[in-house]
């Protein structure tokens, strides 16, 4: 049910220019927005909200972070794009600084998250054929239930969401799906020696922020060490800093053999991913086997090294830690009984709602809307809550209480 009755006549206007215009793949929050500023974004009649979604993990430094603009706007005006046709003076130190940054031989330049995640699995399976000797077409990766990695006809082929892939037939073939957090099920798959890889989001992002045990991301690991399979990481929800750690593998030492990056690369301000592997993998594809328009121009490079270095610089990843602490305190703390859980790491948090109404989730964040606060359900009962990482702890406390008000005027 949409308050837009309550909307006022300007966020009417450009939600009706949407409804007209626009395809309706969406089904937003009745907010209209217009300015971004570290935490808080403002809609057109000027309220200030704090932004709970960040983006879906794209904001993690904060919205229109000054030094990564700056670096836009400087590197706007002189190159924004070569192509790969030719090489420019900030692919290659964009490259040096990334792989170092991260500890990987190389660094593939794509643009969106899923473009990363396809390049990730054409890498694999290049990999599977010509150093793993498996045969043309035979190779297979394994993927676990609920991971989300993207909505390109490669990526929803592995999906578990109908919503994420019904009606998009036929689908690709080479994928084997087993349970999340499951190292029997992972032990069994790994048998197959047409396995080239395992691909696994080290904490489930939108299938509501499933962490998996203590310790399954090295076991998983190492029994895809012991079975010749490439261990690859998605972490372009959980990277960057959002659940208190660079990357959420480092909660387990665990370093993937292909290292997929995104959103936060750029700090929302336009799209960069990256995947990252070592020579043996990355070399399989050759000049003119891969590639974008897009991928690794000169402007993504900038901007990304900035939104890397800021991320650094401004101590955000040990902030996420802290507050994320604070966060999952706070709301447990209020002991609602429409919240039968809290769980998360670093800024990555999410509450499972608990209410006879079927729709409380989405009626809890216009509520939460009402009062300032910007969240959005994901799979019905579960709403994220990830702000940007520079939030302090006197915000984290202010958004404890709109949260605990928002819950008590949903009885
Ligand atoms: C939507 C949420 C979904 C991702 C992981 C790859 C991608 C994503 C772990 C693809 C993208 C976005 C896409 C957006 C909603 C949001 C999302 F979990 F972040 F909330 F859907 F699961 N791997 N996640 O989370 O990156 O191609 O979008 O740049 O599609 O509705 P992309």
């Amino acid at each position: 049910m949409q308050l837009t009755g309550l909307m006022s006549d300007s966020a009417q206007h450009f939600l009706a220019l949407e409804e007209k215009y626009g395809a309706h793949n969406y089904h937003p929050l009745p907010v209209v927005l217009t300015r971004g500023e570290g935490v808080f974004v403002w809609d057109v009649d000027d309220k200030r909200y704090y932004d709970f979604l960040s983006g879906y993990s794209a904001v993690n430094q904060g919205h229109c972070h000054p030094r990564i603009v700056q670096s836009l706007i400087e590197q706007a005006g002189r190159l924004t794009l070569t192509s790969r046709a030719f090489h420019s003076d900030l692919l290659g130190e964009y490259a040096a600084y990334i792989t170092n940054l991260f500890g990987y031989d190389k660094v593939l330049p794509m643009n969106t998250g899923v473009e990363a995640v396809e390049t990730a699995i054409k890498l694999c399976r290049r990999w599977g054929y010509d150093v793993k000797g498996i045969l043309e077409n035979r190779a297979k990766i394994i993927v676990c239930e609920g991971t989300f990695n993207g909505r390109t006809i490669g990526v929803i082929s592995f999906s578990s969401d109908p919503s994420a892939r019904s009606g998009f037939g036929p689908f690709t073939p080479g994928f084997v799906v087993i349970p999340f957090n499951d190292t029997a099920a992972l032990t069994e798959a790994l048998r197959d020696p047409e396995v080239a890889g395992f691909l696994v989001e080290p904490i489930q992002g939108e299938a509501g922020v499933v962490l998996p045990d203590n310790g399954y991301l090295a076991r998983a690991q190492r029994l895809c060490d012991e079975a010749g399979v490439l261990f690859i990481a998605d972490e372009i929800q959980t990277g960057l800093g959002r659940t208190g750690r660079m990357l959420a593998c480092d909660h387990e030492g665990v370093r993937p053999d292909i290292l997929i990056l995104g959103k936060a690369l750029s700090g929302g301000v336009l799209p960069v991913s990256a995947v990252l592997a070592d020579d043996e993998i990355m070399l399989t594809i050759r000049a003119g086997e891969h590639g974008s328009t897009y991928g690794g121009n000169p402007l993504a490079c900038k901007v990304a090294m900035t939104a890397l270095q800021v991320l650094q610089d401004e101590g955000m990843i040990v902030n996420a830690e802290r507050m994320g602490a604070l966060l999952r305190e706070g709301l447990e703390d209020i002991r609602s009984p429409f919240v039968s859980l809290v769980r998360g790491r670093g800024l990555l948090n999410a509450i499972v709602i608990d209410h006879p109404e079927p729709d409380a989730a989405w009626e809890l964040c216009l509520q939460l809307k009402e009062l300032g606060m910007l969240a959005k359900p994901t799979h019905g009962d579960k709403i994220r809550l990830a702000p940007p990482l520079i939030i302090n702890e006197a915000q984290v406390a202010e958004c404890v209480e709109t949260i605990a008000v928002a819950l008590r005027a949903l009885a």
